[in-house]
């Protein structure tokens, strides 16, 4: 594997997938989003986001009136696909020894889609690590610390590279500050996605908070 970077404690990996790791893991993905398909989710203000949503895995992470949470099943009711090999590979390269992932997010950007500064808060054991593959179009990622409204640093995140967030980043704040529509042919009908894989539950196997 090549050297990675670090922004502000996040690891970022580029071009750890190569074209053919990249078409493997999109192919596999098409296939989840034909399972259960992308939504816009609401948010509990009534707003909708502009990033489409995903999952495979146990859990998927859903927003609605009644606010934002994991859920075992896609809000049109089926269960979430399993999580394709393809993607746990790449979890095994990044984080070895860690958990299994529960939870394989997946975000889709389309039509100037962005996503607000934000913390990944709402899994029950914060010592594992969040592992996010990007594919598709590149876009500029935003990380500050651990306090909101601190400086910030962004990259540039292009298909195949792969950032985690774990240790004592694991709580910084991060987003999506634009998409460079067109910069990638990965994608049929064009387009960023974002896999962000995660471990939901408490060590001891209980329930998300
Ligand atoms: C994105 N990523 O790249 C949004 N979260 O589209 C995230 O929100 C993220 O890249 C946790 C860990 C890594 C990430
Ligand atoms: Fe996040």
């Amino acid at each position: 594997m090549a050297q990675p970077l670090e922004l502000n404690g996040v690891v970022v990996w580029p071009g750890l997938l190569d074209r053919s790791e990249q078409e493997a893991v999109l192919s596999d993905i098409l296939e989840v989003m034909a399972v259960a398909p992308p939504v816009h989710p609401v948010t509990r203000w009534g707003k909708s986001m502009s990033v489409a949503m995903t999952a495979a895995g146990r859990f998927g992470w859903i927003s609605d009136r009644r606010g934002y949470r994991y859920e075992e099943h896609h809000p049109q009711g089926m269960a979430w696909p399993p999580i394709p090999a393809s993607v746990l590979a790449v979890w095994e390269a990044v984080a070895p020894g860690a958990r299994t992932p529960e939870c394989c997010l997946v975000n889709l950007y389309r039509n100037g889609a962005r996503m607000g500064l934000h913390q990944d808060r709402d899994e029950a054991d914060l010592s594992q690590p969040v592992v996010s593959i990007s594919l598709g179009d590149e876009a500029l990622f935003r990380v500050g610390g651990l306090q909101r409204g601190g400086p910030t640093g962004s990259i540039w995140l292009r298909s195949g590279d792969v950032a985690v967030i774990g240790g004592a980043a694991r709580l910084v704040h991060h987003g999506i500050d634009r998409v460079r529509e067109g910069s990638s042919d990965l994608i049929p009908g064009g387009g960023r996605i974002n896999l962000t894989l995660r471990v939901v539950t408490s060590a001891d196997g209980g329930a998300a908070p």
